[in-house]
């Protein structure tokens, strides 16, 4: 048999659980969730291979319309990752149904740019756990009275339920071609960038309001001299990270009373980073005020947009 080898992109509007679905996919977090929209800020890649076929999902930040800055570069990662996929996934939640009913701006841009490119457009109805199975029912019917998708497949991305039916739904819309990648890598992105990533994820969970989307986040320093040292008791990866503010008044709430807050954000930051490198892991973080950086260009640049 022939092998199929191809990008899919995961699309979707904020919180729909492209990201979820990603890390469910690959069976390991690859990419950072929260309860909270656009928690997503890049293109995440997640390998899948299995018999003969390879599939790159690529996790995107959720649809977002806007003219400059951050956002604008959330946009066009969005359009990116639709113009250099095979297939376009878009994942869609229960109580999000009722926006492609209206002519939703932010809808259109992407349904556009969706139309452009000819491509299968397979939808997944995710958080199917949430809801009854006549609800399923019911919206699959209005999916397909809207025509949005040539296929629609209901999944739970948190269950992992019907994720076999989507990935073979998949797989009849992939070109066939030899492997990109070896079969046993599962990601693209480097340990350092998941570990900024995971440190960026805490200020989701822990910090209130619009903060988390004030901050940005770096790592200094990556230091593997002793991962592999002779002394087991001696292994260990020792970071130094820093969090970027836009306003000099969110200096203090990041480190709280007595340096509460960030020695928390640290410690819960540190045990996701260890379980991702497998092995112990010393963190250290610092804060650092950043005016506007999301307006500044130089600064966009740093944190690897490429097209600022
Ligand atoms: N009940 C239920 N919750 C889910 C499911 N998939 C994701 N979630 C939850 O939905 C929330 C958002 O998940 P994410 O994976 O971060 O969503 P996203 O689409 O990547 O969001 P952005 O990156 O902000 O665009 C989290 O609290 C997830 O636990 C699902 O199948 N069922
Ligand atoms: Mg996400």
């Amino acid at each position: 048999m022939s092998k199929r080898c191809g990008f899919v992109a995961i699309t979707g509007f904020p919180n729909a659980g492209k990201s979820t679905l990603l890390n469910t996919l690959i069976r390991q977090k690859l990419s950072i969730v929260s309860p909270r929209p656009q928690t997503t800020r890049y293109r995440i890649e997640g390998i899948y291979t299995t018999g003969n076929t390879q599939i790159i999902f690529v996790d995107t930040p959720g649809f977002i319309k806007a003219e400059e800055g951050l956002n604008h570069i959330l946009q066009s990662e969005i359009i990116e990752a639709i113009k250099n996929c095979d297939v376009i996934l878009m994942l869609v939640e229960p109580k999000n149904i009722s926006i492609f009913d209206q002519k939703d701006e932010t809808f259109e841009l992407f349904r556009k740019k969706i139309e452009e490119v000819r491509k299968p457009f397979i939808v997944a109805l995710n958080k199917s756990d949430t809801i009854s199975n006549d609800e399923v029912s019911n919206l699959l019917n209005r999916l397909q009275e809207l025509k949005i998708g040539s296929e629609i497949v209901p999944v739970s991305a948190l269950n992992n339920t019907n994720i076999d039916r989507l990935i073979s739904t998949i797989e009849r819309y992939l070109p066939e071609g030899e492997f990109l990648y070896d079969p046993d890598q599962i990601a693209i992105k480097s340990e350092r960038f998941l570990a900024q990533e995971l440190i960026r994820e805490q200020l989701f969970y822990l910090l209130k309001k619009e903060i988390p989307y004030e901050c940005a986040v770096t790592i200094e320093e990556f230091d593997e001299s002793d991962r592999e040292n002779e002394d087991e008791m001696k292994r260990i990866v020792r970071i130094s990270g820093v969090i970027y503010v836009a306003r000099e008044s969110l200096k203090p709430i990041i480190i709280g009373k007595g340096g509460d807050m960030i020695k928390k954000i640290g410690t819960f930051a540190r045990r996701e980073i260890e379980e991702l490198l497998g092995c112990k892991v010393f963190l250290g973080l610092r804060v650092i005020v950043k005016k506007n950086w999301n307006r500044d260009r130089f600064f966009l640049s740093d944190l690897g947009y490429e097209k600022v």
